[in-house]
């Protein structure tokens, strides 16, 4: 992954994601909206076919493969953009890797079952372990933490360790805090703050906070009106080491990314 932070654009092909469920349910809509990303400067695209928001409703493999392969075919063939799938189940990990994806997103850091063996069973295909406490349903319940920075750190760690005992390459593996999974605002503005103990890992950081409820928490502004506060948090991590920012907004990220790497650049 290069040194300069890239933005990965998300597109939900779910019915009831937190923000934007239901937009991009059917292929030609998940297309166009891609393609827009892509043109707005995304270099990754994160296909999600399953909801993680608290309460969400589990679906069948069979749902998720549905939804999330044609889409990755598809990009596959047209969009000149990395791809990452977001996803726990082994069965989608598999059939995502036999379509050429570039990335599993997990944000179960393939504590599924046998997820491990399927994805150390190719030698490519990159990882992003997330960290989450609890399971997706009941997270937000009651999260605690004695020290949330070192908890989640050698959380990340040990997962990494597991991966590297499977065969897997340090090279592909990608590591992320998790805002928003099992954390309330306090926890989250924590690991923001020392986002730099993370960046210091040997592994490249991706954050993804985009219209999340710590935004919605500081500012008091419903999902779709929190788009300065994801720039605002989106240009801290960058300042802090992120690497790969994952966002619906594509466009704007990437404009204020560039204005923070022409600093850097100069
Ligand atoms: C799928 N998904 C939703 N939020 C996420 C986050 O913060 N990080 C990663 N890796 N995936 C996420």
């Amino acid at each position: 992954m290069s040194n300069i932070p890239q933005v990965m654009g998300i597109l939900n092909v779910t019915p009831d994601s937190f923000s934007d469920g239901g937009k991009f349910v059917h292929l030609a809509t998940a297309m166009r909206h891609a393609r827009q990303m892509v043109n707005a400067g995304a270099q990754w695209i994160d296909i999600g076919g399953e909801s993680s928001r608290p309460g969400a409703l589990t679906i069948s493999e069979q749902i998720e493969l549905d939804r999330i392969l044609p889409v990755v075919e598809k990009i596959r063939a047209e969009l000149p953009v990395q791809i990452s799938v977001d996803t726990s189940k082994a069965s989608v990990m598999r059939e995502s890797i036999k379509l050429n994806a570039d990335m599993i997103n997990d944000i179960m850091a393939l504590r599924g079952e046998h997820c491990l063996e399927t994805v150390a069973a190719s030698s490519t295909i990159r990882l992003c372990l997330m960290h989450l406490q609890g399971e997706p349903r009941t997270m937000q319940e009651n999260p605690h933490y004695d020290n949330v920075v070192q908890e989640v750190k050698d959380f990340l760690l040990a997962r990494v360790q597991t991966c590297l005992d499977a065969g897997i390459a340090a090279e592909r593996l990608v590591i992320d805090p998790g805002f928003g999974f099992g954390k309330t605002l306090h926890h989250n503005l924590l690991l923001m703050k020392y986002l730099s103990e993370f960046a210091a890992l040997p592994y490249p950081v991706l954050i993804g906070v985009s219209r999340k409820s710590m935004i919605g928490k500081i500012l008091d502004k419903p999902v779709h009106k929190r788009l300065h506060g994801g720039l605002a948090l989106a240009v801290f991590a960058v300042n802090h080491g992120a690497q790969l920012i994952r966002t619906h907004d594509v466009a704007a990220t990437v404009e204020a990314l560039k204005v923070v790497n022409a600093i850097y650049a100069a």
